[in-house]
């Protein structure tokens, strides 16, 4: 059995930092649950955009208030965007792309399939790297 507290990692490299996020990384694909387990907190005011071409990603809010709006082929909002509150949950199940936005800081539960390394950030794109990336180019 596996037992952690957020506290035990808050100042660890499990803690991960991004320009508009940080990401408390409670399992991860070396803890062999066949999913990673993650505390995001976005930060307030901010705008992401995320693509993961590679990944699932179901998104559960605790805390705070924002929006995701998906994102077409052209690469832009298409106008229709979701409200994100506490009980909200979205889960990306076409790897689909889209903005999120956050007006307060946002607390967000997250699980990803396959599981993060837990090093990431994303790239360029908006992804992370493809499992397995890093590996075979070393
Ligand atoms: C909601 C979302 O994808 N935010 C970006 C960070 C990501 N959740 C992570 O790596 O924990």
């Amino acid at each position: 059995m596996i037992i952690r507290h957020f506290n035990d990692i808050r100042m660890t490299p499990r803690a991960v930092h991004a320009d508009t996020w940080t990401s408390f990384r409670l399992l991860t694909r070396d803890d062999r649950m066949g999913f990673s387990l993650h505390e995001t907190w976005i930060h307030a005011g901010t705008e992401t955009h995320i693509w993961y071409k590679h990944h699932l990603e179901a998104v559960y809010c605790i805390e705070g208030e924002g929006e995701i709006e998906p994102v077409g082929e052209n690469g832009k909002g298409n106008g229709q965007p979701a409200p994100i509150r506490p009980g909200m949950m979205y889960a990306l199940n076409n790897n689909d792309r889209h903005l999120l936005r956050a007006s307060s800081r946002l607390r967000l539960i997250c699980v990803f399939n396959p599981p993060l390394r837990g090093d990431e950030v994303h790239g360029p794109d908006g992804a992370y790297a493809a499992p397995g990336a890093e590996e075979a180019s070393a």
